[in-house]
């Protein structure tokens, strides 16, 4: 038997439960139940009459309570240079992360996620406005121009979020003044800090997103961007990579496979201008792996910073944990751009290769049934959908300039949505084009073709044949009617993006 008091609670209780997706008990079929109000004793309703008169019973006394739920909190974990499969649970042999892996099996997955430009800078600006390059304007180490009433931290702010940033910005004079909590830096591995003491970038990344989630105000959502330097080298230090102490044991005794195509064949096959001494991607393999002893050495610092980062990031989640946001928080872990670990003898990113441009992406969303957990899938989702997803979570009208795409459908629609299956990269000349030429491509899951402005030059590489890219088929007669589509296909893109 229900009073009126109970009554209300148990209808407010059901309205949380049709939030939440789960039917409430007293609307399930065959539920009989009494409810007592005041001297009124209404005995064994049948079900759809205690349906029906509850169902009213809600709209009449609490109209707004279905659009009452909370919004959902953002954590966006922002790894730097991390390439899709540095993640034991991409199947990498050395790698140990334990924390994102489970993060996937509490989650999704994305397993051909890519980069529209892989370098840090404009690779952020896309992730912050959900625009192409030739849209938002930053060409390597400027600032977007994009409003930033625009961005996904901008839209956020002024709808009620408490929103932060830790860690590396990367795109101009950090704006601090658009955010409730900011603390941009990086650069190095190590910090020194006002008392003298150093302090290593990954730890004080901790430190202050933790101070973030621990002072935030209990009242609002949040946002909170946890933009890691790990796993960036420290570019003008000899070691490159300076993982903490802590982690000097890991990876000790184990040897770091070669890549199959980190060969001298492989450096000489690359078009002239990229497989030349005087190319970017050659000289920081000459800092890092060009020697068997280095390449062992310097990928074990890079494999621990990555797990250092994954130490950071399950010590998040367990802070949300403890607080009980965890189950109101959309969690997204992705990198900024892909890496060389040494294939075609080449380092760091910048050129539309695979290496360069697939990054990891996994999403833990509240959202989701726990059919659809610990899934993969394989669809091409682009720094450019962070925002529109971002956005979209929150309840917010991604801006008409904005490209990307929400990707939740993704995971969550019962249909699997239309979605993209060709995207276009591209990337500015930096420095000049002997260090670091211009390029764009047309990305397919079967084939990429690759466009070198610089030089007029052209790649073609059948993927399903040639995953590795180790044969360009630019030349090949028999494909000339492809590529040729394929190039209308990439000048179609470029004005697209504007
Ligand atoms: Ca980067």
């Amino acid at each position: 038997m229900f009073s009126v008091p109970i009554l209300q609670n148990t209808i407010s209780h059901g309205l949380q439960q049709i939030a939440h997706g789960v039917m409430p008990e007293f609307l399930r079929p065959n539920r009989t139940v009494q409810i007592h109000s005041g001297d009124m004793m209404i005995k064994n309703l049948s079900s759809i009459g205690i349906q029906l008169a509850l169902l009213l019973l809600c709209f009449s006394m609490n109209p707004q309570a279905q659009t009452s739920k909370p919004k959902p909190n953002i954590l966006l974990l922002l790894a730097d240079d991390w390439r899709h499969d540095t993640l034991g649970i991409a199947g990498n042999p050395v790698v140990k992360t334990p924390h994102l892996d489970a993060l996937a099996k509490e989650g999704v997955r994305f397993t051909h996620a890519a980069v529209t430009t892989a370098i840090c800078g404009v690779s952020r600006a896309s992730i912050f406005t959900g625009q192409w390059m030739s849209r938002h304007g930053n060409k390597a180490f400027d600032a977007f121009r994009t409003p930033w009433a625009e961005t996904y931290p901008g839209l956020l702010r002024a709808n009620g979020y408490y929103v932060g940033h830790v860690g590396k910005w990367h795109n101009g004079k950090f704006p601090s003044e658009h955010f409730d909590f900011g603390r941009a830096y990086s650069g190095t591995h190590y910090i020194k800090q006002a008392d003298g003491t150093s302090i290593h970038v990954t730890q004080k990344n901790e430190n202050d997103a933790l101070e973030f989630l621990r002072t935030r105000p209990q009242e609002k959502p949040f946002c909170l961007t946890l933009a890691f330097f790990a796993t960036h080298a420290e570019d003008q230090n000899p070691k490159q990579f300076l993982p903490q102490p802590a982690s000097a044991s890991l990876y000790q005794n184990v040897q770091i496979p070669i890549p199959r195509t980190a060969t001298e064949a492989h450096f000489k096959a690359l078009p002239p201008f990229i497989g030349s001494e005087e190319n970017e991607g050659r000289r920081r393999w000459h800092w890092r792996f060009d020697t068997p002893e280095k390449y062992q050495e310097y990928m074990k610092n890079y494999y621990r910073l990555a797990t250092e980062v994954d130490t950071t990031a399950g010590r998040m989640l367990a802070e949300l944990q403890r607080q009980g946001a965890l189950e109101n928080t959309l969690v997204i872990f992705i990198g900024d751009n892909g890496y060389f670990h040494g294939e075609h003898g080449l380092a760091d990113k910048w050129y539309p290769y695979e290496e360069s441009i697939r990054v990891p992406l996994i999403v833990r969303d509240p959202r989701m049934p726990a059919s659809k957990r610990g899934k993969t899938n394989d669809k091409f989702v682009l720094n450019v959908d962070l925002a529109p997803t971002i956005l979209a979570a929150a309840g917010i009208a991604a801006p008409s300039r904005m490209q990307g795409q929400n990707f939740a459908p993704l995971y969550l629609a019962k249909q699997r949505p239309a979605w993209r299956d060709e995207f276009y990269y591209e990337h500015a000349i930096v420095l000049s084009k002997e260090r670091i030429p211009a390029s764009e491509a047309v990305v397919r899951r079967k084939a990429k073709y690759i466009y070198w402005p610089d030089y007029n030059a052209e790649e073609f590489f059948d993927l399903a044949k040639d995953p590795l890219e180790e044969r360009d088929l630019s030349k090949s007669t028999a494909r000339a009617k492809e590529i040729a589509a394929l190039h209308e296909r990439l000048k179609f893109w470029r004005e697209q993006v504007k």
